[in-house]
């Protein structure tokens, strides 16, 4: 089926590396490592380097928790029509819409599964997980590397982007003869802008994000919002 949803991405990672003695956490994961009490909300990791913190959400509810929120659309208060240096940076407010600085390094930093769910951000309605996630170095253009598959109720809807390399407005890395990131206002690793035949993963114009494979319908409404990546350490 094709739906047009109104659709908050969160990018989650997490993993199971811990026991960090110093204690700089690199992602949600060591932060849970460190206190699995710790709650859902903004914390401060490094994956960077310890004179790079960075602010970040951790879910640490879904699905076990120790979810670093790596991307997040909502509401359409932030600007997703950005130039590469803006992504590479990142931008965006941590406590709202936001894609996380550093996402590139923080996917080499540990073996991670990837989640996308769709839903509100109270709680997700419908979910695809992925068994591994993995994005190549600026220089390899941001370069996707997804694992297969390994189910959820919102469908497939990513994997026709995996090996594809990063495109924005001002770097075209699609296989479109025109440009998806200028076509769907906002960066993503994308192959066609709207080829029906594959199922797909798309920003639109009025801020909306569309999974174009669902399962079923009535796993979502119209007015429910939010679509969570989720990457996990394998
Ligand atoms: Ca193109």
């Amino acid at each position: 089926q094709k739906l047009t949803l109104l659709l908050g991405l969160l990018g989650l990672v997490a993993s199971v590396n811990s026991n960090l003695q110093s204690y700089l956490p690199l992602d949600c994961d060591d932060i849970y490592q460190n206190n699995n009490t710790s709650s859902s909300r903004v914390y401060t990791i490094y994956p960077g380097g310890p004179t790079m913190p960075l602010h970040v959400h951790c879910d640490m509810d879904t699905d076990g928790g120790r979810w670093t929120v790596f991307l997040r659309r909502l509401d359409g208060t932030e600007n997703f029509f950005r130039p590469w240096d803006h992504y590479k940076a990142g931008f965006g407010n941590v406590a709202g819409e936001y894609w996380l600085e550093n996402i590139f390094l923080l996917s080499m930093r540990k073996r991670n599964e990837l989640r996308v769910g769709i839903g509100d951000w109270e709680g997700e309605t419908a979910f695809a997980q992925y068994s591994s996630f993995l994005v190549d170095s600026e220089n390899t253009g941001y370069k996707l590397h997804l694992g297969r598959f390994t189910g959820g109720t919102a469908g497939d809807s990513l994997s026709t982007h995996n090996s594809m390399m990063f495109t924005t407005f001002d770097k075209d890395q699609d296989t479109w003869d025109k440009n998806c990131a200028q076509e769907h206002v906002g960066g993503f690793w994308y192959r066609l802008p709207n080829d029906q035949s594959h199922r797909l993963v798309r920003t639109l114009r009025d801020h909306q994000v569309e999974w174009l494979y669902l399962l079923s319908e009535d796993l979502l409404h119209e007015d429910q919002t939010g679509v969570q990546v989720l990457v996990h350490t394998v």
